[in-house]
C-alpha cells in the first residue's frame, strides 16, 4: 500500500515513521509513504499557504492554489482531508482505508481549508474525534498507524487482528501477566484456575461490564444486535 500526505510540516513525520510497526512495514516494502510538502507551491517570496476569510473573522484559511498543486498528482488515490468536520474514525472506517492501494491524507492547519478544495479535490473528511487540533498531522499519523497494522505480513499472527477488541463491539477485558501477586495486588484466581471454560466465560462478563459502564454507545449497539 502507498500512502500519501500532504503537509506544511514535513519533520512532523520524520521522528513517528522510524519507529516500531510502521519502520518495519515500510523496511519490509509493505507501506511506502511519501511526504508532499503543501509550501514547495505556495504564492510569491513567502511561499504562502494561507489567507484571511471572506467574510471576515479571526484566523486564516488555506488557499485554493498550493493543495490543488499538491494534490493534482495525486487524482489516482483515494484523498482524504483530516478535518473535526469529518466522519467519526472507528474500526469499519479503517478497515475500509486499508483495502485501498493508494490513500492520500490531507493535513489542514489554521482555521480551516478553502471548501473549493474540498469540493473538487477531496474524497472523503475524516475526524480521529471531537476536539480541534492545531492541524491534521497528528490525525494523518494516527490513520496512518492504525491502517498499518492491518496491512498483510504486518503484524506476525493475523489471529490476534481478527480476535480484537471492536470487531464484536465491546472493549477488552482487563489482562494481567507475572507475578501473580505485586504490592498485594493479587490476579484474579480464576486465570490461574486452568480451567479454560471458566476464563473464556469470566473474560466475556468482563469485556460485557467494562463496555456498559464505559462506553454507553457501543453498548446499546451490542445489545440491539444480539437481540436482532
Ligand atoms: C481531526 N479531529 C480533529 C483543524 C481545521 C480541515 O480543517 C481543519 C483541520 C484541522 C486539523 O484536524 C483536526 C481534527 N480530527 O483538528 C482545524
Amino acid at each position: 500500500m502507498r500512502i500519501s500526505v500532504a503537509t506544511i510540516f514535513p519533520p512532523y513525520f520524520t521522528g513517528p515513521l522510524d519507529v516500531g510497526l510502521v519502520k518495519r512495514a515500510i523496511d519490509a516494502g509493505i507501506l511506502t509513504v511519501d511526504i508532499h510538502d503543501i509550501r514547495r507551491h505556495g504564492l510569491g517570496r513567502h511561499r504562502q499557504v494561507d489567507d484571511t476569510p471572506y467574510g471576515g473573522g479571526a484566523g486564516m484559511v488555506m488557499r485554493v492554489e498550493p493543495l490543488v498543486a499538491t494534490l493534482e498528482p495525486l487524482a489516482d488515490s483515494h484523498r482524504v482531508l483530516m478535518s473535526p468536520a469529518g466522519i467519526p474514525l472507528d474500526q469499519t472506517v479503517v478497515d475500509r482505508l486499508a483495502t485501498l492501494e493508494h490513500l492520500t491524507l490531507v493535513c489542514g492547519r489554521y482555521e480551516g481549508v478553502d471548501q473549493r478544495v474540498i469540493d473538487s479535490h477531496i474524497d472523503e473528511e475524516i475526524s480521529i474525534g471531537d476536539y480541534v487540533l492545531a492541524g491534521g498531522e497528528a490525525a494523518a499519523l494516527v490513520v496512518i498507524e492504525a491502517v498499518t497494522r492491518l496491512l498483510p505480513g504486518v503484524v506476525g499472527n493475523p489471529e490476534s487482528v481478527a480476535h480484537e477488541s471492536f470487531r464484536d463491539g465491546l472493549l477488552e477485558e482487563p489482562v494481567y501477566t507475572k507475578p501473580a501477586e505485586f504490592q498485594g495486588q493479587k490476579v484474579p484466581d480464576v486465570l490461574l484456575s486452568g480451567d479454560h471454560a471458566r476464563i473464556a466465560s469470566w473474560r466475556e462478563e468482563q469485556r460485557r461490564r467494562r463496555t456498559e459502564e464505559r462506553r454507553p454507545d457501543l453498548w446499546e449497539r451490542f445489545v440491539a444486535r444480539s437481540d436482532s
